[in-house]
C-alpha cells in the first residue's frame, strides 16, 4: 500500500486516481479506495514511479477518460451502441463489429399485418450483412416468441405455408446458402389464436421483432 498526499487544491476528490508505472503494462490505475483527506492510496508490488491524475470527463457522457476511448465525443463510450460509422463507438477495440439487419423477409409482412393459420409452420427469415454490405452467414441467431394479445390484429390472410428444408436445432436459426438468409421454421402447433411477436436475436446483442397473427 502506498499513499500520496496531493494537498488541498483539488476540487473534486472523486475524480482522482493513483497510477503506477509498470514496465510491462505501462501506467496502471491502482487506486484502492476513495480519495479523502488529501490522500490517495493504492496497492503496489514495486516502487517504480507513481503519479496522481485527475480523471476528467471532458464530454460529460459519464465516463472518465481512463475508460472512455474518446473523451471528446459523448456518443462514444463503453455503453454506446456500435453503429456503422468507421469508429469504435462502444470502446471494445473493434470498429463497426455489428450485423446490419436486413429485415424480416416474406412470408411475414414487416408491418405486422400477416395472419397465419394456427397449427401451421411459419418460416421466419431474416438477412444480416456487415457494415460494408457483405452478407453474413456465420452469426448465431436465436428465436423467441411471445403472445401480445388474444385479439387477431393482423389484416392479411397468408396462404398456407409448408416449411421446407432442414429442421432447426433448438431455438437457433439455420443459414440457408441458397437464399443467403437465416431461417427458422416456426411451428405454431398448440398456439392459440391471437397476435404474437417473434424475435430474432443475433449474437451481436441486438434484438429485432415483428408481429403476426394466428387464427
Ligand atoms: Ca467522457
Ligand atoms: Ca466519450
Ligand atoms: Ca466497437
Ligand atoms: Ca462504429
Amino acid at each position: 500500500m502506498v499513499c500520496i498526499d496531493y494537498g488541498d487544491r483539488v476540487v473534486d476528490e472523486s475524480q482522482l486516481a493513483l497510477y503506477h508505472y509498470e514496465s510491462v503494462n505501462g501506467w496502471i490505475n491502482i487506486t484502492s479506495s476513495t480519495p479523502e483527506n488529501n490522500e490517495i492510496c493504492g496497492t503496489v508490488s514495486s516502487f517504480s514511479p507513481f503519479a496522481v491524475f485527475e480523471l476528467v470527463d471532458a464530454d460529460g457522457d459519464g465516463y472518465t477518460k481512463d475508460i472512455d476511448c474518446d473523451d471528446y465525443n459523448a456518443s462514444v463510450n463503453p455503453d454506446a451502441h456500435e453503429i456503422c460509422n468507421g469508429i469504435d463507438d462502444n470502446c471494445d477495440g473493434q470498429t463497426d463489429e455489428i450485423y446490419v439487419f436486413g429485415g424480416f423477409q416474406q412470408p411475414i409482412n414487416v408491418d405486422g399485418s400477416s395472419i397465419f393459420k394456427a397449427g401451421k409452420t411459419i418460416p421466419v427469415k431474416i438477412s444480416l450483412s456487415d457494415c460494408s454490405g457483405a452478407n453474413i452467414s456465420a452469426a448465431t441467431v436465436k428465436i423467441a416468441i411471445n403472445k401480445v394479445t388474444d385479439l387477431v390484429l393482423g389484416t392479411e390472410d397468408e396462404l398456407d405455408i409448408e416449411a421446407s428444408g432442414n429442421a432447426n436445432t433448438g431455438n437457433i436459426f439455420r443459414y440457408d446458402e441458397t437464399d443467403q438468409q437465416f431461417i427458422f421454421n416456426l411451428s405454431t402447433k398448440g398456439l392459440t389464436a391471437g397476435t404474437y411477436s417473434v424475435y430474432a436475436k443475433p449474437d451481436d446483442g441486438s434484438s429485432y421483432s415483428v408481429m403476426y397473427s394466428l387464427e
